[in-house]
């Protein structure tokens, strides 16, 4: 584990992550002062004599301060790595999760199924959660938080792998890059969940024990067979027990029992969180009936895979709100895939253009009304064709919100203003 005492440590943002960690260090003995960008610019930290330096994961590889720790020889460890490594010389064990969907849904479950706590992405620091209690860390990490990580888990899982995150990344090979990461410095287990292309591991470089998942066949690991989640030869629990919908709920569900076996929880527990377990808000959530269709919130589809998810957990023709702050977004790929039920499409936000273009070339027989924003979309597609209406935006938020669950309740407040009428 890093030794903090005595040393000198800025921090460098003043988000959670970054107050979670300047926290850590001093209560381990350590200085941390705490900087953040100014009018956008950042600000060089007073003196030079520093042991590290702790960046939050929202600050880009391109950002000045990486350019300054690597011209003045300074370190930089992530906040997560802190967390973990508390956790683990408290002889905790810890789970590390990563991948571009279901990474919070494989996360709660694990968490239930082992009696850990949840932690890390989903807005609760992991040297906050190590510091705090002593139950087994379970921790979702993002690329962002995996880039310049050296975490080495008890249990690392990739619950799936497509394109996101390229323009952070700069270029979407750094982002599959990134996720790898997870497993580099582990010697314990690895689970891979089966929609992960060979080409997004190419740089996984490990010395852990891979567990598989596969939801159609026997492998050496997590799997369906006779209606029963099985893992490594022996039945765990009925596949009905499982209470969240769709084909990749399944498959989530795989990752979180390979996971949690390789730590040796037992059947009734796995079968305990399985059965309590509830859909995350913002994730294929039905809001209600207006206007003669169903409005269905899955502002938390971020990427091209999350909406084609999405749309295939739907019954009937779509209405498709797609657009918002791109991420080098491919929407011929997303287009080449989608399902024909889809039958219009309302594109907003800064990628509007974009969706449009797009649609017009590969998909042009479908119906394309463009607006500004949410207000704007959610009243388009109200008069446009389909029976079920399904915010899916395969982008960011924040060109108008926040956050996708910004985004998220200010649909669903437009929808509910429609059903009132
Ligand atoms: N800042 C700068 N310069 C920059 C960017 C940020 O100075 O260029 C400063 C801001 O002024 C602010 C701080 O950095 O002071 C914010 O840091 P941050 O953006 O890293 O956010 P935190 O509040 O520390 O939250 C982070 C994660 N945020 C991001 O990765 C963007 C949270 O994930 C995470 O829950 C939290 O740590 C605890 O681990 C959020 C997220 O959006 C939910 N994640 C992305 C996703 O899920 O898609 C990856």
């Amino acid at each position: 584990m890093e030794n903090f005492d005595g040393k000198r440590f800025f921090v460098y943002g003043n988000g959670l992550s970054g107050r979670a960690a300047a926290r850590a260090i001093k209560k381990l003995g350590g200085k941390a002062k705490i900087y953040t960008d100014i009018d956008g610019r950042f600000t060089v930290p007073q003196g030079k004599d520093y042991d590290g330096a702790v960046i939050s994961p929202g600050i880009r590889p391109t950002h000045a301060v990486y350019e300054y720790c690597a011209a003045n020889g300074i370190k930089t460890i992530g906040e997560a790595e802190i967390g973990l490594d508390i956790a683990k010389s408290a002889g905790r064990k810890t789970v590390c999760v990563t991948g571009t969907n279901g990474k919070t849904t494989v996360t709660r479950l694990i968490a239930d199924m082992v009696d850990g706590v949840a932690c890390g992405n989903i807005g609760y620091p992991v040297s906050t959660a190590a510091l705090d209690g002593s139950k087994p860390i379970v921790c979702e990490l993002s690329s962002f938080q995996l880039h310049n990580a050296n975490v080495c888990p008890d249990v690392a899982v990739i619950t799936n792998m497509a394109s996101d995150h390229a323009d952070w990344h700069g270029g979407v090979e750094n982002y599959f890059a990134a996720k790898c990461n997870i497993a580099t410095h582990t010697s314990g287990s690895l689970v891979l969940g089966e929609d992960i292309p060979i080409k997004a591991l190419s740089t996984l470089n490990t010395d852990a024990k891979i567990v598989w998942c596969n939801s159609t066949g026997i492998c050496d690991g997590a799997y369906v067979l006779d209606g029963y989640f099985q893992f490594e030869g022996n039945r765990v629990c009925p596949v009905d027990y499982l209470r969240l919908p769709g084909v990749h709920n399944l498959k989530n569900a795989l990752c979180a029992i390979a996971a949690a076996k390789t730590l040796g929880a037992e059947n009734g527990a796995i079968l305990k969180a399985m059965s309590g377990a509830v859909p995350s808000p913002h994730r294929n959530e039905e809001v209600g009936k207006a206007c003669g269709k169903l409005w269905i919130d899955d502002s938390k589809g971020t990427n091209v895979s999350a909406s084609l998810a999405a749309v295939e957990q739907t019954v009937g023709s779509v209405c498709l709100i797609l657009g918002g702050r791109g991420k080098d977004t491919d929407f011929d790929e997303l287009f080449n895939a989608l399902n024909d039920r889809v039958v219009s499409i309302v594109a907003m936000g800064e990628t509007a253009q974009a969706v449009r273009d797009s649609a017009c070339k590969i998909k042009p027989q479908l119906s394309v009304t463009v607006v500004n924003g949410l207000a704007d979309a959610v009243r388009a597609a109200a008069a446009a064709e389909g029976d079920t209406v399904l915010l899916s935006p395969a982008c960011a938020s924040f060109d108008e919100f926040k956050s996708y669950a910004e985004r998220g309740d200010r649909f669903k407040a437009e929808v509910r203003a429609l059903i009132k009428r």
